[in-house]
């Protein structure tokens, strides 16, 4: 097994301590972060769902595992923030959150870090965040760019509804607006009135630059 089969195994067995030894090794080792992230947390997190899916695991394995994915960010983010270098020059606001209903706040969280990280002004609301409060925060901070994460197919409908509000405030042609989140998918980001889908947040900074239109 590489470094990365280990922290996704690590994760999946619940041995928070082992996963977050192997993270800081390959902090210690310059491996990139994005690795660590994409081939080793991600693919870990995504099998404990699969799991809770299948009904091998229930509600406090899925939260074990959420706990030990966001321990690990917490030692990632500020690495990842750090590549801004304290020289801040924004491409663009962005204001960010999860949709109203849903709690999942862990890839909405790494794609904030990584537009930070990538250079722009970012503002995030958090997770279940009310539709009128997407509304208020992007006319509030100007916004360039609306990011909205969705992980539940209950959910996914707000990413619709707070379009429609944005739209009826004459606001749609002011703002890009990205989507992203596990059930969310291209053909749906077409039908709600998005600008873009990011399957993530590697794939979130670069369609954010195109839609924007500055470069990497
Ligand atoms: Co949650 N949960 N969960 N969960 N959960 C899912 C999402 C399921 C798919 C698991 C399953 O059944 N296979 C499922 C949803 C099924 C469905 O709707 N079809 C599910 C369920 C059912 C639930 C509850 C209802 C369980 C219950 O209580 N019975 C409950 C929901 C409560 C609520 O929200 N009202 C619940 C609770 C939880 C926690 C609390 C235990 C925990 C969340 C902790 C937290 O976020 N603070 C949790 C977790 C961790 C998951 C899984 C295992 C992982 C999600 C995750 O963090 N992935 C998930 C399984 C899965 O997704 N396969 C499961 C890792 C991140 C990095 O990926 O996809 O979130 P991401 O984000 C990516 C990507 O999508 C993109 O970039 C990110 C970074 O690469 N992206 C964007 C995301 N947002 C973007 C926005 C943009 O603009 C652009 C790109």
């Amino acid at each position: 097994m590489n470094i990365f089969q280990q922290i996704a195994a690590a994760l999946v067995d619940g041995e928070a301590e082992l996963t977050l030894n192997l993270v800081n090794k390959c902090i210690a080792d310059d491996i990139d972060i994005n690795q660590i992230v994409d081939e080793g947390l991600a693919v870990g997190i995504k099998q404990v769902g699969d799991y809770f899916e299948d009904g091998e695991f229930f509600l406090p394995e899925l939260m074990q595992g959420a706990e030990i994915m966001k321990s690990a960010m917490e030692i990632l983010n500020p690495i990842i923030l750090e590549k801004t270098g304290g020289q801040f020059k924004s491409k663009g606001r962005v204001v960010i959150g999860t949709v109203a209903g849903d709690i999942h706040d862990i890839g909405k969280t790494l794609v904030a870090s990584m537009l930070t990280a990538s250079g722009y002004e970012v503002h995030d609301m958090g997770a279940d965040v009310p539709i009128e409060r997407f509304l208020n925060e992007v006319i509030d901070k100007n916004a360039d760019l609306l990011c909205m994460s969705a992980l539940l197919t209950t959910t996914m409908i707000n990413q619709r509804e707070v379009i429609s509000k944005i739209s009826e405030k004459g606001l749609r042609n002011k703002v890009k607006i990205l989507v992203g989140g596990a059930p969310v998918t291209k053909k749906w980001a077409q039908e709600i009135g998005a600008d873009g889908f990011a399957e993530n947040a590697v794939e979130a900074v670069k369609i954010a630059n195109i839609l924007i239109g500055v470069d990497d």
